[in-house]
């Protein structure tokens, strides 16, 4: 039993630790077993409700789909492991999906509809598994075929459908939807190529294409039956109807077909199994075969080319605003599939004459302004096909939809040019214009007594409206679809308290003062089950003994009972003890990746996050050469009372985004100087571990035990890296941002690292930022760049200017201003460090106030707040699902 035990703790990664061992003296919580008593779970699994084993079938059906799925007669890698599990796994999950979707069907709840143009999914076979219950008897089954859980997981690729925290954070809240039984799909884009795979080339950011459906997608159903017809362009003539009413006529000059893939998605310990449906760009036909015939190979081809490119690629661009036409193609694609895969089901239920009642049964959430042109389309779907009358259609378009804002920085508000739209979705246009027109009519009698003088009228009303000129170019008119979706919704919202604050004072002000109950916050929050449960399963496991139960994993809030054990030294033995093979298992990481053996006793220090300017990498990596200046000071004798650090910096640049490929190389030059010397290597490490994604993230964050978030305040909406670190145990040196504060709070601020100037100051300091004396350690440091310290200082030559005060503007960022208070916080770091105990209760200090970031929390006031919808749970499964 014992053995048995210590395999399947290793499932979901990681050595086994000893502490997991007592997981079977547990009491079993309100949920079937999941993370903790694993071999409790083994039993129930192993054995059905007939009373007979279920491993010897489902070891046999793995080599089955095998077989005859891939013709090959032994498992004999992980990756043929892989396959066969996913495929057997596949068919739970589908009767799961298809029990769920009958009962919905018969109960025709109002449903959720979350349209994104990004869901980061990462893997699926272990959180299906463990979500469905399965984890014992698949464990069992692949240890009879001679594999480990562990590595057959890993031979999955990620789906890679996201550029990061609004990706992944459409991910989390699937899961959550879906474990609280909430009817809701989500609605995206099946891209061929999702965010692209990032290889080191001499320390320089390489992009290679991400090729992740070669070996095919046990995730996902194709719909042959599940297909709409998208159009672009062409022209729009009107008609006189028998009645005399008049009406639009839009003849596209393109059309493709949007075919559906269905990815179900189990919750947790319910049996409700939702979907995320994507949809593939199809030519209409598969190729001009007039033209073929006429040997014209190259023109037959042609369409087929142009309608897959609209599903091809993931615009892998969250740093420059990316004013593509093929950007917005695929926006409208997939917003015109989804709509009108939401109506037709619509009307098969309720008929034609009753869109009234759509408001009552479907909500659409916009994930940013990606999915805007819902405003538009929900508008020419009832007007124009449905014939509702216009003041009907604007009702219920904007009960129906609501707007998240995921960024403050306002070149990332998506705008577009009247003649792009104009072009490519000509009706759209004429929608837009009439909604604008109404909308300013509207706001010059709203403003009459307000604004009496005529100038300063038009002067708000202009700032105001959807349609406007460009600043930059006066010439050209752009459609503003951040304004667009306010003005089309119910509600907006922010995603953290300081950012819905920013969104309501500064981004939408105007919008705020006339519709003050528009505005909400919902601080996001991340899924307890991937981002501990099924990642950490060891942390898990402890936490789960501790409470006498594994109900925290969708009650998060029951984690604060950990605080009364903060102090506790045997618990904090035991914490220590899963922290420290977590760390092993980081360090085996990146001995494979860098060849080099690291210290597992030193401080693991992580930044892992999209690189950008506003995130200030560059900042963490300035403050590692001070560090490193400061040891290298030193004598031996002084060194040894150093507090050993590993320093991990990991993350993407978008492939144009210049500045953020420099601020790589220089992580890397900096870290192979460091890393080399042998008089600090001891005591100094710094790695950049490529290709971040989900898998790389479900690694390191359960090893961290610092992670930083240092964005300029009030310049990262909310983070929810952060709260992924927090949940499992790893402190935080980070500036007053985003979703930090709320963490602040949340664990108790004196817990936290905190540095660095205010949001309110930003603009201030911004300005005086050209008389800002700055450090002379800072000064030392970029004389040090500049110097060639790190080699190609022609190369970091921009990065040094960048924060060079000499020219108004530069230093956007404020690293100067924060630099001294940030190695203060360091200091305080290594104090800290220093006394093992203290560090080990904060540790535990982060995990108890982590109740709060879980993602059920955030979609629960979602659900409340915004969409009214309540759960619609189907009966239980036969053969064990709660
Ligand atoms: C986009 C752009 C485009 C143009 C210029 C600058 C810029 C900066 C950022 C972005 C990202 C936009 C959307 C996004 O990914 N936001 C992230 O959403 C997360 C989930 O709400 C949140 O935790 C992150 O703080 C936020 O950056």
């Amino acid at each position: 039993m014992a053995q048995r035990q210590l395999q399947l703790n290793r499932v979901a990664g990681g050595a086994p630790v000893a502490t997991s061992r007592r997981s079977t003296r547990l009491v079993p919580g309100r949920t079937a077993l999941r993370v903790s008593a694993v071999a409790e779970a083994d039993k129930t699994a192993a054995i059905n409700k007939s009373g007979t084993s279920s491993v010897p079938a489902t070891t046999k059906d793995i080599e089955n789909k095998l077989r005859y799925l891939f013709g090959r007669n032994e498992v004999s890698t992980p990756n043929d492991a892989y396959q066969g599990t996913a495929w057997s796994v596949r068919e739970r999950l589908i009767d799961a999906f298809n029990k769920t979707h009958e009962h919905w069907k018969k109960e025709d709840p109002k449903f959720i509809y979350y349209l994104s143009a990004e869901f980061l999914m990462g893997r699926s076979l272990t959180n299906t598994v463990f979500n469905l219950g399965l984890q014992g008897d698949y464990a069992t089954a692949l240890k009879e075929l001679g594999q480990k859980m562990e590595q057959v997981a890993e031979a999955e690729r990620d789906a890679a459908l996201g550029n990061g925290g609004l990706g992944r954070l459409a991910a989390c809240f699937l899961d959550s939807m879906a474990t609280l039984d909430l009817p809701g799909w989500g609605y995206g884009i099946r891209y061929k190529y999702g965010m692209f795979k990032q290889a080191l080339k001499d320390g320089y950011q390489q992009e290679l294409p991400d090729i992740w459906l070669t070996s095919g997608n046990p995730w996902e159903v194709r719909r042959d039956d599940v297909r709409h017809m998208v159009g672009f362009g062409g022209r729009v003539e009107r008609r006189r109807e028998a009645g005399g009413r008049e009406v639009a006529v839009w003849t596209p000059a393109e059309q493709v077909i949007a075919q559906a893939y269905d990815n179900p998605i189990p919750g947790y310990s319910t049996p409700t199994t939702s979907n995320l449906r994507l949809w593939d760009a199809l030519p209409l036909s598969e190729f001009d075969l007039a033209a073929f015939n006429a040997g014209d190979y190259d023109r037959a081809m042609l369409a087929r080319e142009r309608a897959e490119a609209i599903s091809a690629v993931l615009y892998p661009n969250d740093s420059t605003p990316e004013g593509k036409e093929l950007r917005l193609k695929q926006q409208y694609f997939f917003v015109c599939a989804s709509l009108q895969d939401v109506l037709s089901r619509f009307k098969a239920t309720h008929g034609s004459a009753r869109w009234d009642l759509l408001p009552s049964k479907a909500v659409f959430q916009l994930n940013d302004t990606h999915p805007t042109i819902a405003v538009a389309e929900l508008m020419r779907l009832l007007v124009d096909v449905e014939g509702l009358e216009w003041d009907e259609a604007w009702g219920i378009t904007t009960k129906c939809l609501n707007y998240t804002n995921h960024t403050v920085m306002p070149e990332a508000l998506e705008k577009w040019p009247v003649k792009v739209m104009a072009k490519m979705l000509p009706r759209h246009m004429e929608i837009i214009e009439v909604i604008n027109e109404g909308w300013t009519q509207w706001l010059s009698a709203h403003l009459a007594s307000e604004l009496p003088a005529p100038e300063e009228r038009a002067k708000r009303i202009a700032a105001m409206s959807i349609i406007h000129e460009n600043p930059w170019n006066k010439e050209e008119m752009l459609v503003n679809m951040a304004y667009l979706a306010v003005v089309g919704s119910s509600a907006v919202n922010g995603v953290a308290a300081i950012h819905s604050n920013i969104v309501k004072d500064e981004i939408f002000n105007d919008f705020y003062k006339i519709f003050p109950s528009k505005f909400q916050n919902k601080t996001n929050g991340v899924t307890p089950r991937r981002w501990l449960a099924w990642c950490n399963p060891e942390l898990a496991d402890l936490i789960t003994q501790q409470l006498g139960s594994d109900a925290w994993i969708n009650d998060t809030e029951q984690l604060t009972a950990l605080r009364t054990h903060a102090s506790d030294p045997a618990f904090q033995q035991r914490w220590a003890a899963v922290k420290s093979a977590k760390k092993e298992r980081l360090a085996g990481l990146i001995k494979r990746v860098w060849g080099e053996e690291v210290n597992t006793a030193a401080l693991f220090d992580i930044q892992i996050k999209r690189i950008h300017e506003y995130k200030r990498q560059y900042l963490n990596v300035l403050s590692i050469i001070w560090r490193y200046k400061q040891l290298k000071r030193m004598s031996p004798q002084q060194r040894l009372q150093a507090v050993p650090r590993v320093c991990v910096i990991g993350g993407k640049a978008a492939s144009a985004y210049d500045m953020a490929k420099r601020i790589i190389r220089l992580v890397t030059a900096v870290g192979s100087v460091i890393n080399a010397d042998p008089d600090t290597r001891d005591y100094l490490r710094l790695y950049f571990l490529p290709d971040y994604n989900v898998s790389l993230a479900e690694t390191i964050i359960p090893a961290a035990e610092l992670s930083q978030h240092i964005s300029t305040a009030g310049t990262e909406a909310s983070g929810t890296s952060n709260m992924k670190f927090a949940l499992n145990g790893c402190l935080i040196i980070g500036t007053w941002d985003g979703a930090n504060i709320e963490i602040a709070e949340e664990t108790g601020v004196e817990n936290v690292f905190v540095f660095g100037v205010r949001a309110e100051d930003i603009n201030g300091l911004r300005k005086e930022r050209k008389n800002f004396k700055t450090d002379p350690r800072w000064d030392e440091i970029m004389r040090d760049i500049e110097g060639g310290m790190f080699g190609d200082k022609e190369y970091f030559k921009p990065l040094v200017d960048s924060v060079n005060n000499m020219k108004v503007g530069n230093d956007w960022f404020l690293l100067a201003n924060d630099f001294a208070a940030y190695l203060d916080a360091q200091q305080q770091v290594d104090e800290c460090y220093r006394d093992q105990a203290e560090w080990l209760r904060r540790s535990i200090m982060y995990t108890a106030g982590s109740g709060k970031f879980s993602s059920d929390r955030t979609i629960r006031q979602y659900a409340e707040d915004i969409w009214h919808v309540g759960p619609c749970r189907p009966p239980p499964a036969a053969g064990g699902q709660q």
